[in-house]
């Protein structure tokens, strides 16, 4: 069967199963195809790239895929984000900015697909967003607040060993006077909604979608009140 003849849901597992093999270049072709064929840029991500990092984190942890496996994987779902970023900012991207966010990876962590994408749907949301990269020290998240004034900082961390470090920068933020005025969300695979609690964090965002909710739901109960959805600490 073509790639033309094939549904949507074959599409996806396509998708999926070429991620999984770090396929750069067949990835891109199936996006392109999967998009040609009307699929929106949100299902591309989450029926088919997402799929295959899943497979690829549990193969990872179980001993059946090894690191340049999986950089390769990584290589190929960044490639394709690229590819859709200006569809997944849509039309509110560059219009009238909703709030100010400063963004990153916490120290000790090079994970940056799911913060990359947090930062794309912030931006689709109407926010401005100053993305601070991986390995963030505490540091310099303070100097970006100072700088850039912002209502939102967001954490992100993928690893047991350095969601700890989140509490770190909270507390490097209140130590200088700016933690109040903040509302900060945090994020990651390994992170809870307990977690964001016990650090004192304001909210959890579970995906990159309910990082948006969340983000316009503090915003507005800041700025005058409104109904908190899952995760709001
Ligand atoms: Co790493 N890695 N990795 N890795 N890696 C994990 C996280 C792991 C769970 C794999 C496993 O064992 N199953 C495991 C962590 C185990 C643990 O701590 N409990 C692990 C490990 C061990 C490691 C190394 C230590 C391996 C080694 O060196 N021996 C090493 C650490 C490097 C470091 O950071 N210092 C390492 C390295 C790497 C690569 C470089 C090869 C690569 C990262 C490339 C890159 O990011 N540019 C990589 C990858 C790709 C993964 C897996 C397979 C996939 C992560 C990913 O991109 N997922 C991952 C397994 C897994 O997570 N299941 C794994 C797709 C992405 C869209 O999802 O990042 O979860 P995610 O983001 C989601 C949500 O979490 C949420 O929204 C996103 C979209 O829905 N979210 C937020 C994220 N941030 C948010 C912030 C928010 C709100 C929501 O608010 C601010």
């Amino acid at each position: 069967m073509s790639e033309q003849d094939a549904t949507i849901e074959q599409l996806m597992e396509s998708l999926a199963e070429q991620l999984y093999r770090g396929a750069q270049a067949e990835v891109l072709a199936t996006v392109t195809t999967a998009l040609a064929r009307g699929t929106i840029a949100a299902d591309i991500v989450n029926r088919g790239l997402m799929l295959g990092m899943q497979r690829v984190g549990v193969d990872f942890r179980d001993g059946k895929l090894f690191l340049p496996e999986v950089l390769m994987a990584a290589q190929a779902m960044q490639a394709a984000m690229r590819e859709l970023e200006p569809l997944l900012i849509g039309p509110y991207g560059g219009g009238t900015r909703v709030a100010r966010a400063v963004i990153g990876t916490v120290k000790g962590d090079i994970h940056d697909i799911g913060k990359n994408l947090v930062s794309i749907l912030w931006r689709g949301a109407g926010f401005e967003v100053i993305d601070l990269g991986i390995n963030t020290k505490a540091d310099t998240f303070v100097e970006a607040v100072e700088r850039h004034r912002p209502e939102i900082v967001g954490l992100s961390a993928l690893l047991t060993t350095t969601m700890p470090y989140m509490r770190v920068v909270i507390d490097a933020l209140r130590q200088r006077g700016l933690r109040e005025r903040l509302i900060v969300l945090v994020g990651g695979a390994a992170v809870s909604r307990a977690f964001a609690d016990e650090i004192g964090a304001d909210g959890y965002g579970r995906d990159a979608a309910s990082a948006v909710d969340l983000a316009r739901t503090l915003l507005a109960r800041r700025r005058g009140g409104s109904a908190a959805p899952e995760g709001v600490a």
